[in-house]
């Protein structure tokens, strides 16, 4: 056929290094931008395949989130605007690692282990972030799309979850709202508005807020939606890009691991901060203290915020609807006592990535999914939002109230993946209408304190997890050697995993004190060490 002569001959633009291996990793490709341009392409192809495959626009976005600014990466988007389906993953790491005489081979593979119909129409969506090689790696995309005869819109620099979005609201037909950036912009900054204009009083202190872009594509795009905010919301943005590198020494990742405020930041105490990543799928908040110490309010922290405010609203509103929090391991013990104990919610804890926590969420009527690192979202299934909707004409003043405050925070939230954009708006939301000051949020329980360590071992895959990566199967002898380091330290948490991003382990450990958990992370990585073939010198910390 036609169309595969011409891969075949686009493709030698686009040539693979020999011999080099990458795996399509917990989110996509990721590795040196240099090694990436067959990659695209290849994501290019695959993407038509996809669409035809699943009668729908599917979307392909160029970035390396919280990486340096030298890395790129690539994520594909199924239709819904949630994550492409492992099986597909497989596909996309068998056609990036085709020599090239052997490309055309395992496409055809493709097409035929999926049925896909060659003669029908495709359709991709493809975004970029801001890094210096997005603009000629989304032509690469570009390029394999076309290569395939298929359609594409190119949205340019967008966020990743913009790129989601446009995705879900393309293929619902409108039904989830405009498949534009202004669209986006229009039914965030609109129901923000709906929520802050009924709060009273509130103070200039209370509107501002400090956001740190992490000098990316969040930065760009905060800035572009700001007038559609109208002063409901005051941002003075920083590592906004105009001279600072992508994520160095700032972003949500750096603001996590660091346990500090990005370099460079001017906080006043009590002053209210968040941090964005590099492609704005994930935030953070914090402040400094009167004694200018450092308060982090996590992803469990948001959590937290989040379903305590939806569940009261249920209440209010008489809506018996199952509401559930999914975390990790990763999740801080506090957190989970909090919500089981003090709120009584159902939480779920599941395996490390956004994919696994997002599947659980879907199976509540109200999914609130947070990863310790930022990244969540909220899911309501149909029913639940057909069942506010209805309320919002209920006759009841005190639970139309809440059935309408409850739909226009859910018209607030990215459905689709975690979004730091629209996770800012509905927490500037809910603590205008509390009333609330950040240390009032902060102090709603204490994290127990907490380390992260990462071991280099000559092969992370042997170790083995279970209990959603809470316990190891293998090697012999962890485990128990754990549980033994665990058992010495007041309320002793630790769990190792192999990373799904990096060629380490990991180690978490939480303790009652700090010192406590320093110690027990560090005797862990030791057993993970000596237990686990451990490689080049002592562990480190993350
Ligand atoms: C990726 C995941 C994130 C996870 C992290 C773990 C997505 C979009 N991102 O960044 O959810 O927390 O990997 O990295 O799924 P690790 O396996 O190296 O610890
Ligand atoms: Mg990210």
């Amino acid at each position: 056929m036609a169309q595969f002569e011409e891969v075949s001959k686009k493709s030698k633009l686009h040539p693979k290094p020999v011999g080099l291996v990458l795996q399509y990793g917990t989110a996509g490709f990721r590795t040196n931008a240099d090694h990436l341009d067959h990659v695209m392409f290849r994501m290019g192809l695959l993407a038509v395949l996809r669409s035809i495959n699943t009668k729908a626009t599917i979307g392909v976005m160029v970035t390396a989130s919280h990486n340096p600014e030298e890395d790129n990466g690539v994520k594909l988007i199924d239709p819904m605007g949630e994550m492409v389906t492992p099986a597909w993953e497989v596909y996309a790491t068998q056609l990036a690692n085709a020599e090239q005489d052997h490309l055309i081979t395992v496409l055809k593979d493709i097409i035929q282990k999926e049925s896909v119909d060659m003669t029908q129409e495709a359709h991709v969506f493809v975004g970029k972030d801001t890094r210096s090689s997005s603009a000629r790696l989304s032509e690469a995309v570009l390029d394999g799309v076309t290569a395939l005869h298929g359609h594409s819109k190119d949205y340019g620099l967008v966020t990743t979850p913009q790129l989601h979005y446009m995705v879900c609201c393309y293929n619902t037909q409108g039904g989830y709202g405009e498949a534009s950036v202004e669209g986006y912009y229009r039914k965030l900054s609109q129901a923000f508005i709906r929520i802050t204009k009924h709060v009273p009083n509130r103070t200039d202190d209370q509107k501002c807020l400090l956001v740190d872009g992490a000098n990316g594509i969040g930065a760009l795009k905060l800035h572009e939606m700001e007038p559609y905010l109208q002063g409901e919301l005051q941002v003075s943005l920083f590592c906004d890009g105009t001279s600072g590198k992508l994520n160095y020494q700032c972003g949500a990742d750096f603001v996590k691991v660091q346990q500090n405020s990005p370099k460079g930041i001017d906080m006043k105490a009590g002053e209210r901060c968040c941090s964005f990543d590099g492609d704005a799928d994930r935030i953070v908040y914090y402040y400094n203290d009167d004694q200018g110490r450092f308060h982090l309010l996590d992803g469990d922290k948001i959590a937290t915020l989040i379903s305590t405010f939806l569940k009261e609203l249920l209440t209010q509103a008489g809506l018996d609807l199952e509401i559930a929090v999914v975390q990790t391991a990763y999740a801080n013990g506090s957190s989970t006592r909090y919500l089981e104990e003090t709120m009584k919610l159902i939480v779920r804890c599941t395996k490390t990535g956004v994919k696994h926590l997002h599947h659980v969420a879907q199976e509540f009527d109200i999914g609130v999914y947070f990863e310790a690192n930022g990244h969540g979202t909220v899911l309501l299934s149909k029913a639940a939002e057909e069942k506010i909707q209805q309320l919002c004409n209920d006759s009841d003043g005190e639970r139309q109230r809440a059935a309408t405050l409850l739909k226009n925070s859910v018209d607030l939230i990215n459905q689709t993946v975690g979004d730091a954009i629209s996770d800012m708006l509905l927490i500037e939301a809910i603590l205008a209408i509390r009333g609330m000051t950040v240390q009032q949020w902060d102090a709603i329980y204490t994290d127990l304190p907490n380390r992260q360590l990462k071991v280099k071992v000559s092969d992370r895959r042997v170790i083995e997890t279970t209990d959603a990566e809470r316990k190891t199967v293998s090697p012999a002898g962890l485990q128990e050697a754990i549980d033994r380091l665990v058992g010495k330290h007041q309320h002793g948490r630790s769990f190792v995993r192999p990373s799904g991003t990096e060629d380490v382990v990991r180690v978490y450990s939480e303790a009652a004190t700090q010192e406590s958990a320093d110690a027990l992370a560090h005797e862990v990585s030791l057993a993970v060490y000596r237990l686990a073939g451990g490689v080049g010198g002592e562990p480190k910390p993350l």
